[in-house]
């Protein structure tokens, strides 16, 4: 195929990639929006390289014109989460969705590869609109945890520097690091009510900030609130911040509320 077919080829995974990659991030916005832990940390994707597709082809013995059948990671989505347990959950989301339909799936986490390659992989089918009409593009999504992708993409370097020809030695400490990255996403599960926990209060307190200091922008700029009352609530605020407990935030961030909320009062009495 000429490089100008080949770009027209892939138009069409460009756009399901691009789409896709705006669904899933949006979807982590707003889990986060709404206060909520994100089972997905982190959204990826890419369309393969001419060359990458035709080295796979090769290497499947897949002929140039059977590529569009045969080689279904063209567009790939990766998903990465904080726990094995968040891969569950962002499965059964894919599950349950309508504007993508599942063609197959494979299960490498809880049966990892021989390499030691782990990662939950879905094909989906996923239609775009172009300007020659719909067409369903196939997209593989590889969901895995943080470790799981510091390893596949430590070995990906190393597989691909070897050509298949990978030193006995270094395919041994691959797959001994494989069982190490397993025992660190176990460990850390362990442990992830705790870290949620604490990403979660983070989060809380993130969102709390931005209101009052919004809050404050409103009283000033908006309201014509006087300097010194500003800074009256101003110095509590970092008192608060630096000082206090969460729950003092929140009853300060409330009365804040109250205030901004109350466009004609005059008075500030809430905080004198
Ligand atoms: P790239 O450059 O990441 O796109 P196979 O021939 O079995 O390896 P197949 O039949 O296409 O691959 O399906 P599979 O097993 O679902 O693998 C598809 C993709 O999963 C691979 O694409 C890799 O991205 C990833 N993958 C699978 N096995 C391994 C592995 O052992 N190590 C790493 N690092 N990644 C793996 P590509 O085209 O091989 O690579």
């Amino acid at each position: 195929m000429e490089i100008q077919l080949w770009r027209k080829f892939l138009v069409p995974y460009e756009l399901a990639v691009q789409e896709l990659i705006v669904k899933f991030e949006h979807m982590v916005k707003q889990y986060q929006q709404a206060g909520l832990y994100s089972p997905i940390e982190q959204v990826h994707g890419r369309v393969k390289t001419i060359s990458s597709i035709l080295a796979k082809a090769k290497r499947k013995g897949v002929a140039n014109d059977k590529i569009k059948e045969k080689i279904d990671d063209i567009a790939g989505i990766r998903l990465i989460c904080q726990f094995v347990d968040d891969i569950d959950a962002v499965v059964e989301i894919i599950r349950n969705r309508s504007d993508m339909t599942i063609t197959s799936e494979i299960d490498y986490v809880h049966q990892p590869k021989e390499s030691g390659y782990s990662s939950y992989h879905i094909n989906i089918s996923y239609e775009v609109m172009t300007i020659y009409g719909k067409k369903c593009i196939p997209v593989e999504i590889q969901i895995r945890t943080l470790a799981m992708n510091f390893w596949a993409t430590i070995e990906h370097s190393l597989k691909y520097k070897y050509q298949g020809r990978m030193p006995m030695e270094i395919s041994q400490r691959l797959m001994a690091s494989a069982k190490a990255v397993r025992a660190l996403d176990g460990e850390m599960s362990s442990i992830r009510e705790d870290v949620v926990d604490a990403q979660q209060l983070f989060r809380e307190k993130a969102v709390m900030v931005a209101d009052i200091l919004n809050n404050l922008d409103n009283l000033h700029k908006r309201y014509q609130t006087s300097e010194d009352a500003i800074k009256n609530i101003q110095d509590e605020f970092h008192r608060i911040y630096n000082h206090g407990s969460l729950e003092e935030l929140k009853d300060f961030s409330n009365r804040l509320d109250r205030l901004a909320a109350d466009r004609n009062t005059q008075s500030l009495s809430v905080f004198e």
